[in-house]
């Protein structure tokens, strides 16, 4: 077969700041070579015109499931199968199955061989979901897909998947559940050893998961002197001693996902854990004083924010001159418990923000409680400005201990300053999806009762 793997964007438009997309290296190493696979990116280039091979596989997100269905919407109109999968089919199968032949939920692989012999026979079932979550032993990822293409340099690589907490918002949580996988350390250096550059990016969605795999896992990686960037959970500033393996290890850059400098707005979202083992400062200045660079996120909604929420937070951030920051309106993903909170409460704006032709990316989807919902899209758009200001950039840029602390850090942080500052005003008040294509698509294309309930 020919079969089209597909990253969609979130707009009909390129990114600066593209990677490779790890589902699709590993949906790769899960197909036979008898059949012919070619890969486009969006986010790189236009898609092609008339392409006509004998399947699609997309992998949708929220974000870009508006865009998404309106690429299957074409070549479904040519007679091409589609199957989706990602954190969006999973979470949605009855509204994705109005857009495509078949749906893969959850991890890919324990299904993905079925999905191919079937689609090869003609006779593809709407669903397909393995009946356990597959182990990580073994797990082949053929990045040959990605080559030649215009990426951001550095390497993805995953240890694991999920994350021990559960924060109301979060998709990683709906989507694992409380499952926690781990690959074997021996198999992670060695495909760091075959494929990585110098530059990093382990995308587990917590690297913290436990602090005896965090610490061999750190050990392992020191003699690669590799340098890398992760998401880690902000109690990892208990222990001090981690910290300091975890740069010595080449870390020079962790996400942490501060939300909101209200305890009860944290204990609302179930991450009182946060300020648990220490205050955000001391836990800052652990992490800080190993050297390395905070990228702080916040969110803003939650029921005890005010106006006045989003300069304390803006100036947290520039005070304690973090790498980068983020400062995004509360947004109820499908899935998620907030997400069903909020529709229980009656608060949402939209019935369903993500294909809705009124919403515009980096505004607020629901009415929150302590502002209106256009105070909180002009609030958090306002933080990202000040945050992404030249003198802010300069100021964060003064500190010796971690953004000037060698050469990479300052060239990282300089780099990333300059992307991020672009990146707030190229999405801002966008549509999601191509604008050009109307909203009847959405009743053009469906051919399945929307209403109708797929039993799982
Ligand atoms: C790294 C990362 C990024 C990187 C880019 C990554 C890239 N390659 O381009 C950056 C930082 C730029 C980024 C940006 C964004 N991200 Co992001 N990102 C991630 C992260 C941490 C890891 C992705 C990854 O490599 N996963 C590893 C692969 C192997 O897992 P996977 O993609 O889930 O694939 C498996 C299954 O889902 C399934 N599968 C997936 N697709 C398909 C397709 C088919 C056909 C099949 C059969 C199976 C299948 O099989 C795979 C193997 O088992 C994920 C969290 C996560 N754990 O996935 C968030 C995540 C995907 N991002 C998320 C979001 C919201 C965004 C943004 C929209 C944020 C924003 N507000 O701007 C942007 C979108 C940018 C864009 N242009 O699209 C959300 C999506 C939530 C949702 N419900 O859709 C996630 C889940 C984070 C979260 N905590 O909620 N992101
Ligand atoms: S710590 Fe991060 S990944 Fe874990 S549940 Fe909370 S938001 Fe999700």
């Amino acid at each position: 077969m020919k079969i089209t793997f597909i990253r969609p964007n979130l707009f009909d438009q390129r990114s600066t700041d593209a990677m490779t997309p790890l589902c699709f290296a590993i949906l790769k190493g899960l197909t036979s070579e008898k059949h012919e696979v070619v890969f486009h990116d969006e986010r790189l280039a236009p898609l092609p015109v008339n392409d006509h091979p004998d399947l699609v596989a997309m992998t949708v997100e929220t974000y870009t499931a508006r865009r998404s269905y309106q690429i299957a919407a074409d070549y479904r109109r040519r007679g091409v199968k589609v199957v989706m999968g990602g954190y969006h089919p999973t979470f949605l199968p009855e509204e994705a199955l109005q857009f495509a032949d078949a749906i893969v939920i959850g991890d890919a692989e324990a299904v993905w061989h079925q999905v191919l012999e079937d689609a090869e026979n003609n006779a593809l079932s709407p669903i397909y979901q393995g009946e356990e979550f597959p182990c990580l032993d073994g797990i082949k990822f053929d990045r040959s897909i990605f080559q030649g293409k215009k990426y951001a340099p550095v390497t993805l690589v995953q240890y694991g998947r999920g994350c021990k907490y559960s924060c109301d918002f979060c998709s990683i949580r709906a989507f694992y559940g409380s499952n926690l996988r781990q690959r074997p350390i021996g198999q992670v250096i060695d495909e760091i050893k075959r494929h990585a550059g110098k530059f990093l990016f382990l995308v587990d969605d917590n690297i913290f998961v436990n602090g005896d795999q965090a610490r061999e896992l750190f050990e392992a990686l020191i003699p690669l002197k590799k340098k890398w960037f992760c998401q880690v959970s902000i109690d990892i500033a208990k222990d001090p001693e981690l910290v300091e393996l975890m740069r010595k290890s080449g870390c020079i850059s962790a996400l942490f996902g501060f939300e909101s400098l209200n305890t009860d707005n944290l204990k609302q979202m179930a991450k009182s854990w946060n300020v648990h083992y220490g205050s955000y400062g001391d836990s800052i200045r652990v992490i800080q004083d190993a050297g390395i660079m905070i990228y702080g996120t916040f969110v803003f909604g939650y029921d005890q924010d005010t106006r006045d929420s989003f300069e304390e937070a803006v100036d947290f951030a520039i005070d304690h001159k973090f790498y980068l920051a983020n400062f995004n309106p509360l947004t109820p993903m499908p899935g998620a418990r907030l997400y069903d909170r909020m529709v229980a409460e009656g608060r949402m704006l939209y019935d369903r923000w993500w294909l809705d032709e009124n919403y515009r990316y980096g505004h607020a989807t629901f009415t929150p409680l302590g502002m209106t919902a256009e105070e909180l899209t002009a609030g958090c758009f306002r933080a990202r400005r000040k945050f992404n200001t030249l003198s802010s950039i300069l100021k964060r840029g003064m500190a010796w201990r971690t953004n000037m602390r060698d050469v990479y850090r300052l060239g990282l942080y300089w780099m990333s300053n300059v992307v991020s500052r672009r990146e707030v005003y190229r999405k801002q008040d966008r549509v999601l999806g191509a604008e050009d294509i109307p909203v009847e698509w959405l009743d053009d294309q469906a051919d399945v009762d929307p209403l109708k309930v797929i039993t799982l």
